[in-house]
Parts: structure tokens; C-alpha cells; sequence
């Protein structure tokens, strides 16, 4: 690796580490070829940015006023203020959470809003997910006898939409109706329950203002307690909601990777995370009007290709094609071969239309909070959701346009595509394997020896997702059944883990469970915000053993952390129980072992700071049961992995 962290005990790789070790071919062949032609992309611009500053990788730089910015480190353990070290440390963590909840949260907020349109009839939308809708509304104690679906679905908004909002301390009710009574008496313990998503938004950044909490442990809480408004208003609202409007994707067959765009076709990608537009773009794709179209255009048809969590929402529910995560986005624009993109909400980061604007390829946004200078904007808005008709069809002529003015001199598309099983929501996990019984069963006699989420966005600081294949490859192999989302399941759908044909990479436990269903060894369960499907599954599986959460044998896993939408899911999952291993060091400084003077040279003081004790050691572990471990090795992370997973075995008595 070229770039040394010692003071993170880790590496990051330059520009022969990544095409030497990233896994997809196509993405290799991409990077290279942009580069030969002098089409600058995040790899160049990450170069550029080594050495990166020390501060602020590991959470020492405090900016939270304008009396600093403020350094500290050994010699200045406070800032201006007086603000210490951990409290500095905590402050940024728990700002970089709430980012990341107010991301989800206006996601949730677009889904939740146009299920009340498609309601009141304002939208031409049907609510295709009727049994979404009863069972939510069940759950919630709503009534349902001799009311109209459209009724019952614009009550349960109605909730969905309060648990986003609410200023007083009325227990957000998607948490009541889905936690387990376990936790909430712990969270209720801990005095960690949330209001609202958009409450603890607010009291994070009153909490972390000059003058504002200086207990760095009230920080610690204040993590818990946003981590769950997290989970039960933004990641429950947005997958609940999608769910009520589009209804709960089934397992199908699919085919992912660059190779799905076609020379002598329309090529049209959509990236980003809110699903609304874009189902009526792809209505408007499939109309005869818009076919005939393309084909006066002179194309022989027209692909669609998905990013992100956008594309994942499309691939589970209708098996369109995905192509790539958030560092493939200019690479897949970089194929010349793209006449648009649609891209919505998030993630959507600004190198994408550099490389846009070095092939000519059409930029359309359709979100008002995510403008990019020199896209064509047409916008949906949920609150004036008359026109969403009218403007998908506007945007679907535009897409397919463009098709005539490709510069079809510089196309350049790898020929890699790659097959999948997907659409594995929370239901279709548990039908396949005869019920939670069946599952529980195969957990306790050792044929899937456990569960890891494996999860999460890229980053330039390891090679481009080598740690997602190369860390889930060992696990399956160790018969630990994986369930992917995100960026992560871009990688995983790409290398091939995600079809049924993977199972010969499994252990002989899993290789069994999976070739007698015809399943995947890693299912791939949706977009970010489906962690909730996984996350219900643990739920279930712990209630259904009798059995607290925190002894299972799961693992959250996130091997290439990058957005702040990240932290929130990694904290979910620690309040519920489950323990995180993470791919690279986050920004807290890393405990570095050091020779004791005087001492045996064998000997170490481990070293210590009082946030990295609090997550890795046991002052979390006290409070809910789980902990920290970051491994930036994969192999080592998988080890790790394979070791917890051992040890709640162990202590359950299951062989
Ligand atoms: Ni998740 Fe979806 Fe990817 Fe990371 Fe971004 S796409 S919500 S945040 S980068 S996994």
C-alpha cells in the first residue's frame, strides 16, 4: 500500500494497489482507460489529497464556532473554549450521525408525503402494497374493518410522518409497534428513548454548540438515542412507506455489471435513493410511445441501469439491471455509452458530471435538494404531485433524445455482466426457509453457523471493494449466511456472491441449505434504508429462539465506511445488540501499543483514549450489549468476524 497512517495503524492504497486488487474487471478496465484519456475521477482527485490531514482523520479538529478551528491533541487537550478531547471527538460523531439522519429522514419525509397524495387521489399513484399497509396499520393498533385502503394508508402516514416530527416526548410509535420488549426496557434504562428523527436533529446540534454539554458521555447517549430515531423514524419511514406504495419485492433472477449497456440502444441510468419519480420514468419508458420513440432514434431498444439505492429499489421490486455503487457512477458514465442519467436524492457526488460533460452525456435532476449546474431540473414535488405524470413522460422523451447526439467515437463499455437472485425483503427470507422455525432450526444445528449484515458505502481509503468481496467470500465460506444492501451490494452483485450459482463457494453447511432452496449465499435485501428488513430478522430470529438479541450469533459488518449516513447504521445496530466490525478507523484516534520503558520487550501498553475504550471496550458493551472491532485487513476482519460468531455460539450451547 502506498500511503503509511501510522498513526492509525493502517494503510491507504495508491493508484496500483486499487487496480491491482479491486475486484470487478470492468471497474479496473474503466479506471485505467479514463485515466489514459485524461478524464480526471475520484482517483485522481483522492491523490491529490494525500497526505491527508491527521486531525481530522481521527476527529481531533473542533469547528463548531468561529473561535477556531481548534486542534487538539496531546499537548493541547482543549480547545479555546475549554471543550476537552473526548468531547471534541463525541461532538463530531454525533454531528456526522444526525447528517446522516436528516439524509434518511428526507427520503422518508418525499415517500411518506406522496403516499398521502396517492391517498387523497392527487397523484396517479396506486398503493400497490396493500399488505404492507394492513400489516403496518395492525401493528400500529389502527383501525382497519369497513375502512377503504387508501384510508387506512393515509392514517398510518399520518404516524409515519408525526414519528419524523414530533417535538414532545411521546415515544416514537413505529419503535413501540417493532422493537423488542426487550431493548425498549434497556433503551428505557439507558434513558436513551428518541422523541423524533427531526427532534434529535435539533437537540444534537443544541447539544454540541460553543457553550453546550462539555460531559462527553452525555454525548455517548445522545449517539444512542439518534441512532434510534434513526432507525424507527427514518430507515422504518422510508422502507415502511416504499413498501405501502410499491409493495414487497420477491425473489427473481436479474442480470447486473457495465455489460448490460447495449452499443446500438437507448442507455439510460438512474441513481439515487428516492424511488418515487423513477417508477413513473420506467412506466413511461415501457409506453409504446416512448419505444417507438427510440426506435425512429435508430436504437434497437432501451436499457435502464440502476446506481445506488435507487437502482437497488428498482432491482428488487422489478429485476432492472444494476450497474454500479458510488465510486462506479463516473465510471459508468465514463463507458461514453450513457445517453442520460436521472438522478434524485444523495450520493450523487459532483465528479459524476465532470465526466457528464467530458462525453456529453444529458444530466436530468429531479429533486430540488440536489441541483448540479448545467443539468435539465424537473422536479418532483409530493405536496404538488399533479404534474408527476406529465414530467416523467417529459423526462423519458428527453432520456431518449439524447440517444441521437452520442459521440459514438468514444464508447467504450466492458463486456462484464454478471447474473443474481434478488428481491429479498424481509418476507421472502422467511417464506423460503419454511418460516423463522426453519431458519432457527439451520442456526442451531450449525448448517448456517450465523448472520452477518454486511453492508455500507465505498471508500477511496481501501482499494475499491476489495474489502466487500474479499471479507464475504471467507464468511460464506465459514457457512455464515450474508445479507447485503447499499454500495456494498453493487460489489456483491457484480462479483457474482449474489446468485445461486455462489453456493460452491460456500462451506458445506451453506452450500447445502442453499443449492436444495436454489438460493444465493448472500441475499441482497435492498437499498440503505432495507437495513430494516435485516434488522427485523434479528429481531424475530432472537425472539422466535427466546433468546436477548445481544447473544446471537450476528454481525453488522461495514468494510468500506464513507457516508455519514453510514454512522447511524452502524450505532442501529450496536443499541439493538449486534456488534460492528468496521473496515477502516473512524474519526477517533486509534489506541497504538506502545513498548513499556523498563519493561520486557514483549511487553505493550495497549494504549487508550476514553472514546475508543468506551466503543471497543466495555463501556458500551455494559450499556447494550455489543462493541466496536475496525479491522482494515479483510481477511483479518473476516477472522474477527468468524470469532464472534463463534463465540455466541459457544455460549448458546449450539455446536
Ligand atoms: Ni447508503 Fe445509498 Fe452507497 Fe453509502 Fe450512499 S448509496 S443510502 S450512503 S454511498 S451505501
Amino acid at each position: 500500500m502506498k500511503y503509511s497512517y501510522p498513526i492509525l495503524n493502517a494503510e491507504m492504497p495508491g493508484r496500483e494497489d486499487v487496480l491491482r486488487l479491486t475486484p470487478n474487471p470492468a471497474s479496473k478496465d474503466l479506471l485505467e482507460y479514463l485515466h489514459q484519456e485524461g478524464v480526471e475521477t475520484w482517483l485522481d482527485r483522492y491523490e491529490a489529497q494525500q497526505p491527508m490531514c491527521g486531525y481530522g482523520l481521527r476527529g481531533l479538529c473542533c469547528r463548531m464556532c468561529q473561535w477556531g478551528p481548534c486542534r487538539l491533541d496531546n499537548k493541547r487537550q482543549r480547545g479555546i473554549c475549554g471543550r476537552d478531547l473526548s468531547t471534541v471527538i463525541m461532538a463530531n460523531l454525533v454531528r456526522s450521525l444526525v447528517a446522516g439522519l436528516a439524509a434518511h429522514g428526507r427520503h422518508a419525509h418525499e415517500v411518506i408525503l406522496t403516499i398521502m397524495a396517492a391517498a387523497e387521489g392527487k397523484a396517479n399513484l396506486p398503493l400497490k402494497g396493500e399488505e404492507r399497509v394492513l400489516d403496518v396499520a395492525n401493528r400500529l393498533g389502527l383501525t382497519t374493518d369497513g375502512r377503504t385502503i387508501k384510508e387506512i394508508a393515509r392514517e398510518v402516514a399520518e404516524v409515519l410522518l408525526e414519528d419524523l416530527g414530533r417535538l414532545t416526548m411521546t415515544p416514537i410509535r413505529i419503535l413501540t409497534a417493532y422493537a423488542p420488549r426487550e431493548r425498549i426496557e434497556t433503551w428505557q434504562t439507558l434513558g436513551v428513548l428518541p422523541r423524533s428523527g427531526a427532534y434529535e436533529i435539533m437537540e444534537t446540534l443544541h447539544m454540541t454548540t460553543l457553550g453546550g454539554t462539555s460531559d462527553w458521555t452525555s454525548l455517548t447517549e445522545q449517539e444512542l438515542r439518534a441512532a434510534l430515531a434513526y432507525c424507527y423514524s427514518t430507515l422504518f419511514g422510508s422502507s415502511l412507506a416504499t413498501e405501502m406504495l410499491f409493495g414487497i419485492p420477491r425473489p427473481k433472477v436479474a442480470t447486473v455489471n457495465y455489460g448490460i449497456l447495449k452499443e446500438d440502444h437507448v442507455n439510460i441510468l438512474i441513481h439515487g435513493h428516492s424511488p418515487v419519480m423513477v417508477e413513473k420514468i420506467l412506466e413511461k419508458i415501457r409506453t409504446p410511445e416512448i419505444q417507438e420513440l427510440a426506435r425512429k432514434a435508430g436504437a434497437k431498444g432501451i436499457v435502464v441501469g440502476g446506481m445506488c439505492c435507487t437502482g437497488e429499489e428498482l432491482l428488487a421490486r422489478y429485476g432492472v439491471p444494476t450497474v454500479t455503487n458510488i465510486m462506479g457512477q463516473e465510471l459508468a458514465l465514463g463507458t461514453g455509452a450513457v445517453d442520460t442519467v436521472v438522478v434524485d436524492m444523495q450520493c450523487v457526488i459532483p465528479g459524476m458530471k465532470i465526466v457528464a460533460d467530458c462525453f456529453g452525456t444529458q444530466v436530468i435532476t429531479t429533486c430540488n435538494s440536489n441541483r448540479i449546474p448545467g443539468a435539465i431540473h424537473i422536479p418532483f414535488d409530493p405536496e404538488n404531485p399533479e404534474g408527476l405524470d406529465e414530467d416523467a413522460l417529459k423526462v423519458a422523451r428527453l432520456a431518449v433524445e439524447a440517444f441521437a447526439h452520442r459521440d459514438r467515437s468514444k464508447m467504450h463499455i466492458p463486456r462484464e455482466t454478471t447474473e443474481a437472485m434478488v428481491g429479498w425483503s424481509y418476507e421472502a427470507i422467511v417464506d423460503t426457509f419454511g418460516g423463522l422455525k426453519g431458519l432457527l432450526e439451520l442456526l442451531r444445528e450449525g448448517k448456517i453457523k450465523g448472520i452477518a449484515t454486511v453492508v455500507g458505502c465505498n471508500t477511496p481509503k481501501v482499494p475499491y471493494e476489495f474489502n466487500h468481496v474479499t471479507i464475504v467470500r471467507r464468511l460464506i465460506e465459514s457457512d455464515i449466511l450474508v445479507t447485503t444492501t447499499g454500495c456494498c451490494s453493487h460489489a456483491l452483485l457484480n462479483a457474482g456472491l449474489c446468485s445461486p450459482a455462489a453456493a460452491s463457494q460456500a462451506g458445506p453447511g451453506l452450500q447445502e441449505v442453499c443449492r436444495s432452496r436454489g438460493i444465493p449465499p448472500v441475499l441482497a435485501v435492498g437499498g440503505c434504508v432495507d437495513n430494516t428488513r435485516t434488522l427485523r430478522l434479528f429481531i424475530d430470529l432472537a425472539e422466535e429462539a427466546g433468546v436477548a438479541m445481544p447473544k446471537m450469533p450476528f454481525v453488522f459488518v461495514g468494510p468500506e465506511p464513507g457516508n455519514e449516513k453510514t454512522v447511524g447504521q452502524g450505532v442501529t445496530f450496536l443499541a439493538h445488540g449486534i456488534s460492528n466490525v468496521i473496515g477502516f478507523p473512524g474519526p477517533i484516534p486509534v489506541p497504538l501499543p506502545r513498548p513499556v520503558a523498563g519493561a520486557a520487550p514483549d511487553e505493550y501498553d495497549r494504549g487508550s483514549n476514553p472514546v475508543a475504550d468506551f466503543f471497543a471496550g466495555d463501556g458500551l458493551y455494559e450499556k447494550v450489549g455489543a462493541r466496536i472491532y475496525t479491522e482494515p485487513y479483510p481477511k483479518l476482519a473476516a477472522q474477527t468476524i468468524r470469532m464472534l460468531i463463534r463465540r455466541q455460539r459457544l455460549a448458546l450451547g449450539w455446536k
